[in-house]
């Protein structure tokens, strides 16, 4: 699972580590990365604010130190930095007691101590790392304490870099005998058939498919993060799902029973994981096959959760027969009544308690780590379906026989890009390579 470790390794943090080897040398290397980096660095070398992308050479001071001890400091601007975060390098002398002090003067300064491959993973995390070079990452956190780091990662790129490779050698071999073609037209030879062609285009497609599958059942982390709102009829389930949402997209009513299946609605907040709300009917007694049918999904979509919020009225004292153990009480419409004690209180009528249950849902998004991945994944996902796309065309094309190659030979150019796009890279020197050993032109 993707969500084990992740909670340890909060991406806002901002880290540090000696990033240079350990034992005598003439330089250490100290590493920060995260938006405090600068603030962090300049509290240890007084009034001095490191500039953004800027060279540095400064003294720090450090308890326990009378003279002033020199530091070259590198600032690197996010994102064009390894991990596309702000990332300070300070070299120093390399002296395990400076060092030592340096670290832990970061650290008072709120820094937090980088777990092993953390910069690595942030560089991933940030796009900065394809999948295939993602590969690498599992051999840079490969140690032993990191297990789940390395199984997560795994997860993610494990299957996907070699069909992905797979595919990029079946094309590019595809368009060097497109392009050989173009270059011999006038002598009329054909390297391909159009059924070849065909043949081949298809192959292509198939494997982007299983890949772009494979890469959606890795991305389970892509997946919303489910919340569902449960509890007896009339317990102000919907009109908390809208106050959420911040919009009406359930029916809310006196009526008890309003709600007979359930909503699904999908909260993307700027630059945070998406959240799915989900409204269920009301636990109650049902006559009618249609409301046990929606209290059966219900009890479905409580088992999907990834939090259960179970909603009782303040002014009901059977509203929490039924709930789940698992479930986070919430004691809605406390505008009506107190709230027993320890439970969140909420009312949509005057406000009480949204925001409190937003840091909760959040807290809990966080918790789970969901959607630190998810960015990365997208991304991916998009240039799948672009080369997709292009191969269509392609496939298109080679039918209607009046196409010329050389459009061709573009849309499967293009398709290589959108790979090459995803994996960082560049095909075009690899390609001449292959027209030069497998058709000996030019020499
Ligand atoms: N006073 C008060 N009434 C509420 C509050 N939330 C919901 N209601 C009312 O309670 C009734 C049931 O609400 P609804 O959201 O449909 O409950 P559901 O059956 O659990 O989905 C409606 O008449 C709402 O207007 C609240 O915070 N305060
Ligand atoms: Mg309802």
């Amino acid at each position: 699972m993707v969500t084990s470790h992740t909670k340890h390794l909060d991406p806002n943090d901002t880290i540090v580590a000696i990033s240079s080897a350990t034992g005598p040398g003439a330089r250490a290397i100290v590493r920060l990365s995260g938006r405090r980096a600068a603030a962090i660095v300049g509290s240890l070398c007084m009034a001095f604010v490191p500039r953004r992308g800027h060279f540095a050479t400064v003294h720090l001071t450090l308890p326990g130190f009378h003279t002033p001890i020199p530091a070259d400091i590198y600032h690197f601007a996010a994102p064009r930095s390894y991990t596309g975060q702000d990332v300070i390098e300070m070299h120093l002398i390399s002296c395990g007691p400076i060092l030592d002090v340096v670290i832990a003067q970061c650290l008072s300064a709120g820094a937090r101590a980088a777990q092993s491959g953390e910069f690595t993973l942030r560089a991933f995390l940030s796009g900065k790392l394809d999948l295939t070079r993602a590969e690498a990452v599992l051999g840079v956190i490969e140690a032993d304490s990191r297990d789940d780091l390395t199984h997560a990662l795994k997860q993610l790129a494990g299957g996907v870099a070699q069909p992905l490779g797979l595919l990029r050698d079946d094309l590019l071999n595809l368009l060097a005998d497109v392009e050989a073609g173009l270059d011999f037209a006038d002598e009329d030879i054909h390297f391909v058939t159009t059924d070849d062609l065909l043949n081949r285009i298809t192959r292509g497609l198939a494997q982007i498919t299983l890949v772009g599958k494979q890469l959606e059942e890795r991305s389970l982390s892509q997946r919303p993060f489910r919340v569902v709102l449960a509890g007896k009829t009339n317990a102000g389930k919907s009109s908390l799902f809208n106050a959420l949402l911040g919009r009406a997209a359930a029916l809310v009513d006196a009526e008890p029973g309003t709600t007979r299946d359930y909503l699904e609605a999908r909260h993307d907040a700027n630059g945070a994981a998406p959240i799915l709300f989900v409204d269920t009917a009301g636990q109650r007694v049902a006559d009618e096959p249609i409301e046990q049918a929606g209290q059966s999904l219900a009890r479905e979509q409580m088992q999907q959760a990834d939090l259960i919020l179970w909603c009782a009225a303040c002014d009901d004292p059977a509203g929490n027969n039924g709930c789940p153990s698992n479930a986070v009480r919430i004691a809605t419409k406390a505008d009506l009544a107190p709230a027993p004690p320890d439970v969140l209180a909420t009312s949509t009528a005057n406000g009480t308690g949204l925001n409190e249950l937003r840091a909760l849902i959040e807290a809990g998004v966080r918790r789970v780590g969901r959607g630190a991945l998810a960015p990365s994944l997208s991304r991916c996902a998009n240039h799948i379906a672009m080369c997709l796309q292009h191969l269509r065309r392609a496939y298109t094309n080679v039918l209607g026989e009046e196409t010329p190659p050389e459009l061709l030979a573009l849309d499967l150019r293009l398709a290589l890009e959108e790979l090459g796009a995803m994996t960082g890279a560049i095909y075009t020197d690899d390609l001449l390579d292959r027209i030069f050993s497998r058709f000996c032109i030019g020499k």
